[in-house]
């Protein structure tokens, strides 16, 4: 059987949620580094495998699959040893009830704020200060929710990390490096399980970017 392949860019924060679940769940992987500034990501080419262009996708000898949560989703459900999705019933809906948080509550949110902090900036285009900062009080309304589940449980979930943890660490720190916000450590609920998900070693073995990793 082939050896997966990762297409996509080692420093963005997509191709790194997905470096860091494959880290997790032990799966040798080869990375194939896609150069965007060449628009290596709009070729027609590329465009037959990811069809919105974007980064990153993966190859499982012959299967195509691109969005990152739902990569991590195929691997976590391939590596069942990872438990990285419950599959209890019950534990299964809490972790769902988890990831749309994610997706809903945070994603809009701290990928408005990066868009302002990091994107533009990148493109040559000036942050629109008031934008970022509606963003970042948006956010911070949100993670009073995190705040109270937190104080809960160690995880979104439960007492055990999941994917729906693993899905903020990519975006979180950009609000912190980028957008010049603490808001990620001033709640002391969500800052412990912050700098607990940071310290992982499958988040701290792609700070250099994502590579090819063959063995753990
Ligand atoms: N929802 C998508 C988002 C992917 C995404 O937006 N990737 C960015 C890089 S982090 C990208 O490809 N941007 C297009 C570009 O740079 O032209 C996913 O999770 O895979």
């Amino acid at each position: 059987m082939a050896i997966l392949k990762l297409y996509g860019d080692s420093s963005s924060t997509s191709t790194r949620r997905v470096g860091t679940v494959l880290y997790e769940a032990k799966v040798p992987f080869e990375f194939i580094q896609i150069d965007r500034k060449k628009g290596e990501h709009k070729t027609p080419e590329y465009l037959e495998k990811h069809p919105f262009g974007r980064i990153p996708y993966i190859d499982d000898d012959g299967f195509i699959l691109y969005e990152t949560r739902a990569i991590c989703r195929y691997i976590a459900a391939k590596y069942p040893a990872c438990k990285l999705i419950p599959t209890d019933p019950r534990k299964n809906a809490l972790f769902e009830q988890a990831a749309s948080i994610e997706l809903c509550n945070f994603e809009p949110y701290a990928g408005a704020a990066m868009f302002e902090s990091r994107g533009k900036p990148r493109k040559g285009l000036k942050t629109d200060q008031a934008a970022l900062d509606a963003s970042l009080a948006a956010l911070d309304t949100q993670l009073d929710g995190y705040d109270a589940i937190l104080a809960k449980h160690k995880y979104l979930a439960g007492d055990e990390v999941t994917l729906a943890d693993l899905f903020h660490l990519p975006n979180a720190p950009i609000l912190e490096s980028h957008a010049k916000s603490d808001i990620m450590t001033r709640k002391p609920h969500v800052a412990r399980w912050y700098k607990d998900l940071l310290s992982r070693p499958s988040w701290l073995a792609y700070e250099d970017g994502v590579k090819t990793t063959l063995e753990y």
